[in-house]
Parts: structure tokens; sequence; C-alpha cells
């Protein structure tokens, strides 16, 4: 009906400009399509590089080709985890387009990846951002295609569920719709971006570190950190420039969480993109509020030698869980700005009041060893392993899965009553509704059609056997054998 309407009135304002009525050309002539004139790949990024400024003066049609990998890598010196990454790394790729352009969007879903993903672009005027045309499933790619209507700075993230963890395991990054004009050119552009992350262990605690959904919902990060680890922007990684120069730092929160209050230690910001709007520029400010899913940009000139150090000025966040960064800038002094020590002397103030000491009692807490049937103890130690890597996304490591939308494991009805059912369930996936211990759950569980038998056998005797189920019997490869062999849609992809 509306379209009617606009094509009713545009044949009116013909008619009219047409009868010479019309006096105004501006008002007689809807606003022309816009051209769009060639096409081009998108130079993407790893932080803290950016893509190069665009020159061109005209929209263009922009593909953009990102590719989902999971990947364990290194978060603190001695800890890894599994991140979920777009294009490689924490944070995904960095993208940049100028308004009006045309982008198509391909998003790539990595075969040996287990879970499916999408994206939601904040610069995407539309439903969900893009996420619900862009859900792909492990080994297959979506396209979807947006125009680039409002400049400025943006954030992009998974948000398919549970989005808490595809965003908490590093699933955002930034895309940057440069203003028709351009931005005013700099010596530095860097790429910044804070997240959190969730583990099991405490900071600091070595080895593969697993996504700990109850720290996650409770909002009690272990590592708050710039670029995907600690240390990413410290030591060799700082960032560099020289006396003199212009920095512009493009800055975002992942989240999934927490509101970063940016600061750079010893400078001001010149200008601030506040929010990461073209439109709101503030200058001389100090710290900036960052919520989640938003970004800024902030400009400012060098003038002295020395350590700058970035940090979210939550300060415990800096110096205890990882958020913190290092611009190093090289050059001459200049004592008139910054003078240096200048004298150290004696000093001797009147005698304090006394404080009375205080005493902490903190009793470390002891971990409940688990009950573990001896008989079937290599089967259930192998199981863990597969779990661990497989099913603890969604079931979590706990068993208990995430309340609403995966069901439990542990003290499951479903699982320790259908063994048969269990165990199709992991080779053909699961979807539809289901009650587990009487509630309701209506997910997606994906296949594991590349488990062999005796994998499925073993991680089915893990999980009938841990966090208080109990089977006197372990599962055996035989008995998956037998239900593979009768399952033809084995190879089926349910969100085909
Ligand atoms: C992508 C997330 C995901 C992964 C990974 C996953 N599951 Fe599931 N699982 C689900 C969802 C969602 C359901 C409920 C499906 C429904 O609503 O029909 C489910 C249901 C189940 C059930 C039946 C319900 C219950 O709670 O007892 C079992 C058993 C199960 N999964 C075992 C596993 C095992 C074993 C693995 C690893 C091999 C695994 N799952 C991996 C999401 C997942
Ligand atoms: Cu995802």
């Amino acid at each position: 009906m509306k379209a009617k309407m606009v094509k009713t009135l545009g044949a009116l304002g013909l008619f009219l400009a047409a009868s010479g009525v019309w006096t105004t050309k501006s008002e007689a002539q809807s606003a022309p399509a816009p051209e769009i004139a060639g096409v081009e790949n998108a130079v993407l990024t790893d932080a803290p590089n950016v893509p190069p400024p665009i020159t061109r003066k005209y929209a263009t049609k922009v593909i953009v080709d990102l590719e989902v990998q999971e990947l364990t890598k290194r978060l603190a010196d001695g800890v890894d985890y599994v991140f979920w990454t777009f294009g490689g790394s924490v944070p995904g790729k960095f993208i940049r387009i100028r308004e009006g352009d045309e982008v198509e969007f391909h998003l790539h879903n990595h075969q040996d990846n287990k879970m499916p993903h999408n994206i939601d672009l904040h610069a995407v005027t539309g439903p969900g951002g893009g996420a619900a045309s862009s859900f792909t499933a492990p080994g297959h790619s979506s396209q979807f295609s947006f125009e680039a209507l409002n400049p400025g700075l943006y954030v992009y993230h998974c948000a398919t569920a549970p989005v808490g963890m595809h965003i908490g395991n590093g699933m955002y990054g930034l895309i940057l719709v440069e203003p028709k004009e351009g931005l005013p050119p700099v010596d530095h552009e860097y790429y910044v971006m804070q997240g959190e992350f969730y583990t099991a262990g405490k900071y600091g605690d070595q080895g593969l570190q697993t996504f700990d959904m109850d720290k996650a919902v409770d909002e009690r990060p272990t590592y708050v950190v710039f670029n995907g680890a600690v240390g990413s922007l410290t030591g060799d990684n700082a960032l560099t420039a020289n006396v003199g120069d212009t920095v512009r730092i493009y800055f975002g929160n992942g989240g999934p969480n927490l509101a970063s209050s940016f600061h750079v230690i010893g400078d001001q910001f010149d200008t601030l993109y506040q929010d990461g709007t073209m439109t709101n520029q503030l200058h001389d400010v100090q710290t900036t509020l960052v919520p989640p899913g938003s970004a800024v940009i902030v400009d400012f000139k060098v003038k002295v030698p020395g350590n700058y150090t970035l940090v979210d000025h939550s300060i415990f966040r800096a110096f205890n869980k990882g958020a913190a960064g290092t611009l190093t800038v090289t050059g001459p002094e200049n004592p008139i700005i910054y003078s240096g020590k200048q004298a150290d002397t004696i000093y001797a103030g009147k005698p304090l009041a006394e404080t009375p000491a205080i005493s902490s009692a903190l009793q470390p807490i002891k971990p409940e060893a688990p009950s573990l049937n001896t008989a079937l103890s290599e089967q259930y130690t192998r199981g863990k392993q597969i779990y661990l890597q497989t099913c603890f996304v969604c079931h979590q490591p706990n068993g208990l899965g995430v309340a609403g939308q995966i069901p439990p494991l542990a003290k499951s009805n479903v699982l320790m009553n259908d063994k048969t059912g269990a165990i199709r369930g992991v080779l053909q996936g699961r979807s539809g509704e289901l009650t587990v211990n009487g509630k309701k759950y209506n997910g997606i569980m994906i296949p594991f059609p590349k488990l062999t038998d005796q994998q499925v056998a073993d991680v089915m005797t893990y999980v009938r056997n841990s966090w208080g189920n109990s089977d006197s019997n372990s599962v055996t490869a035989g008995e998956v054998k037998d239900l593979r062999r009768g399952v033809p849609a084995l190879v089926a992809n349910p969100f085909e």
C-alpha cells in the first residue's frame, strides 16, 4: 500500500512538473537513486592495523569475504583458549568502506568449525543487522547485501545463540563507514578493541582454559584485554609514533558485559568522535566511556617522548586482568611541555595516628573430587577430552546447559532413560521441542558425523557417568555402529 502511494505521488509530481505548476526543482524530483560505480574487494586487516583511507570520491560495490575460524590461541603467557574469530584473530578483521557503498557480504564458516555462526553489523540498516540472513553452518557460506547509509565507526559481532558465549569467545570487530568527505589525515591509524574472557581457572592459571558460563552471567571476567590477549599491545607489540605525529585510534568494545573507561595515560584526546559518530566531536577529553557494542575514534598529537599506557581506567582491569597497552613515542625531549623530574629532597611531616592491622583469613576452596567408576575410567577419560572439545561449549563444562536454551546433561532424564536416542542425537543432530527434567527446550544441536563410533561411545560413557549421572555399563562402539547403520539421514544438516 505504501509503495502504491509513493508511486501515485511520484506520478503527480511528474504531472505537476510537466505542466509547470511546480516551481523549485528540488521539490519536483525525488532524490536520484544513488550511483554505484565499479566493484572492489574490501581490504581487511588484523588489529592493530587499519586498512588505508578511502580516496575514491564515489560509492562503489564492495565485496567483503569474512571467514569464521575456531582456533586455539594464546590468551596470556602459558594460557590457551579456543577463540571463535572473524578471520582468525580477536578482534575480527577491520572493515573499511565509504558512506553510500553497497556491500556484498559473504560469511564463510570453515568446515572444521563446530558451531554455526552469523554476523550482526551495527552499520547495517535492516533486521538483526544481517544476523538472520547470515546464519551459517560449518562448511557453508552465506551472502547478503546492504547499503552503508550512516557514516561512523560500528561494532560487528556474532549473534548466534547463546549470543553471550559467541561474543565472549571473541566474535566481534569494527567496521568503519567513512563519511563522504573522508576523515582528516593523520600519521598513524591503529585498531584496538577491548573484550573480556571468562575462564574456568583464575587469572594466569596455566594450560587450556574453558569458557565459564557462571562467571559470564555474573559479569565476573577473569581477563579484560585489548586485542584478544594479555600483552597484545605491550613490549615488542607496542604501538609506535614519533614526536610531532598525529595518532588515531579506532577503539571498540566487544564486551560482552563491561563498559570501558578508555584512557591514554599521559595524553588527552585532542578530538574524540564520541560513540563513533562523525557529528559529535569533542575536544580535550581525558577518558571516554565505551559501552559494549560501541566504538570511538580518538585523535591526538604526541609531543613528548616516552611510553603512554592505554588502559581501561576501571583500573584493576588494567593491572590485574590485562587491559593495558603501550604507545611508544620516540624523538627529542620537550622540557617546556614536560620537564621530567626536577628535584628529590628530604621531607618529614607530622607523625600520623596509628592504624590497627587488618588480618585476613582467606581459606582456599578445595575442588570437589569427581566420583569415578574405575571400571570405566579409561573410556571416561577419553570421553572427557571429547566432551571438552565438542560438547562443553553448549552443555557447559559442568553439564548444566544454559537456562532456557541448552538442556542439562547433569541428571538429565532424557540422557539417562533414552540411551539410544541420546546416541542418535549425537550422530544426527537434534531439533524441535524437547522436555528435559520437566523443562521445555526448543533448540538446535548440530550433528557430529565426524566422531568415530568409539569416540561417540566414549563421550556417551563420560556424560552418563558425570555430574551425578551413573550408569553401571559403558556405551560400546558396537552399539554406536548399529545405530549409525540404521540412520540414512546421517549427514543431513538441520540448518538447511
Ligand atoms: C551447538 C550446541 C550443542 C552442542 C555442541 C552439543 N549439543 Fe547436545 N543439545 C543441544 C541442544 C540445543 C539440545 C536440545 C535440542 C532440542 O531442543 O531438541 C541438545 C540436546 C542434547 C541431549 C538430549 C537432551 C538432554 O539434555 O539430555 C543430549 C543427550 C545431548 N544434547 C548430548 C550432547 C553431546 C554428547 C554432545 C557432544 C558430542 C552435544 N550434545 C553437543 C546443543 C548442543
Ligand atoms: Cu558465532
